[in-house]
């Protein structure tokens, strides 16, 4: 085990060479891309903790093994020979919103972009432990990349857990194909775990190994990391699910530098798309100037996917603040506040915008 970076504490300080160097690596969505119902390959957000790792698809195997009675080899042509299904699913990354925070705590500094939606395409989990033979003793599976770097001091392989119950889930998939073409090598080529309606940390990219075991996984990216913490000495709770949120298209054009918007005087369509991980979205709203009014939501794209929405507004001349807000099945409403916690994770604060209108 390797010590380097101890732990980095909240700053309030100004922006870091080091969050730059994360933030020029790990690009976000443009969020003029929320036009899309699914996102081009080239458009979908990234984050990678450490470096791509290089994968030859002819040698790499997956290995299923620990507390199961069968242990597997599979190479990639078994995996894709596997009975298939796409699904339509959005991810977010659990920083999301993490930059705007303050203090900040030092990682990527996301500000609204890091979400995206892709059409999956691969073979659900749960038959492959069944085929595997879960052990009686088995209480999690630990699913391990291919990626390996230091963090937080602790040099490791990029592994994350889940409980037997949310593996077998029919939506928890290896995905070796993102809108029809083979994974790119940044999104995890050659498989993948998904799992929607979950942030994105769970869905462990190169992956190399699934492994069942009789203790939950105390792994560094299962806990510390990933964790609603009130401090660096609360142990928290675990992140899991996507908090709803709605976002926007960014009205009218931009300015270059500062991206301030402004459009013209007249009828406009306001539309943007809205997501949960705790059920679908039951209704958005949008504020103009503290206005609120219900926008209207369009068609279902999937259980696991964001779902469309649109306002017609009058805009008149002068300075206005558009906000959006989502509420989904279960009753969860976006925050008007920002939450604070220790690692900036679960933001969903109600996006405003600032229009100048000529
Ligand atoms: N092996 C591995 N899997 C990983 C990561 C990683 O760094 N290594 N990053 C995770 C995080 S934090 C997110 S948000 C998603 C991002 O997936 P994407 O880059 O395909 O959008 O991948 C997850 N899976
Ligand atoms: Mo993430």
């Amino acid at each position: 085990m390797v010590t380097s970076t101890p732990t980095l504490e909240p700053t309030a300080g100004e922006l870091t060479f080091e969050e730059l160097q994360l933030a020029a690596r790990n690009r976000g969505m443009p969020l003029e891309a929320l036009r899309y119902d699914v996102s081009p390959a080239g458009l979908h957000y990234l984050l990678i903790h450490f470096d791509i790792p290089a994968v030859d698809a002819a040698t790499w195997r997956l290995k299923v093994g620990g507390r199961v009675r069968n242990p597997l080899e599979l190479s990639l042509e078994q995996v894709r020979s596997r009975p298939s299904q796409t699904i339509t699913v959005t991810l977010e990354c659990a920083g999301n919103g993490r930059a705007r925070l303050s203090p900040r705590p030092l990682s990527q500094p996301w500000l609204v972009e890091a979400v995206s939606t892709a059409e999956w395409t691969g073979t659900k989990l749960g038959p492959l432990l069944e085929e595997a033979g879960l052990g009686p003793d088995a209480v999690e599976v630990v699913f391990t990349g291919a990626d390996r770097g230091i963090q937080g001091g602790v040099e490791q392989d990029y592994a994350r857990s889940l409980t037997i119950a949310d593996a077998m889930r029919p939506e928890v998939m290896l995905v070796h194909a993102m809108n029809g073409e083979p994974l790119q090598p940044q999104h995890g080529f050659p498989l993948r775990l998904l799992v929607p309606g979950w942030y994105g940390m769970t869905s462990v990219k190169w992956l190399s190994s699934i492994e069942a075991i009789a203790e939950p996984f105390q792994g560094y990216q299962q806990t510390p990391a990933y964790h609603y913490q009130r401090d660096a000495d609360d142990p928290g709770q675990p992140v899991t699910r996507i908090r709803v949120r709605a976002l926007m298209v960014p009205p009218g054009i931009p300015d270059f530098f500062s991206r301030r918007r402004f459009l013209d005087a007249g009828p406009i369509q306001v539309g943007g798309r809205a997501w949960s991980g705790a059920g679908p979205v039951a209704r958005v709203e949008v504020a103009v100037d503290g206005h609120w009014s219900d926008a209207k939501l369009g068609p279902p794209l999937g259980d696991f996917a964001w779902r469309s929405w649109s306002f017609d507004w009058q805009a008149t001349p002068g300075e206005h603040e558009l906000a959006c807000r989502a509420t989904d099945a279960a009753g969860n409403v976006q925050p008007s506040e920002q939450p604070w916690n220790y690692q900036g994770v679960g933001n969903n604060l109600i996006q405003q915008v600032a229009v100048a209108v000529r």
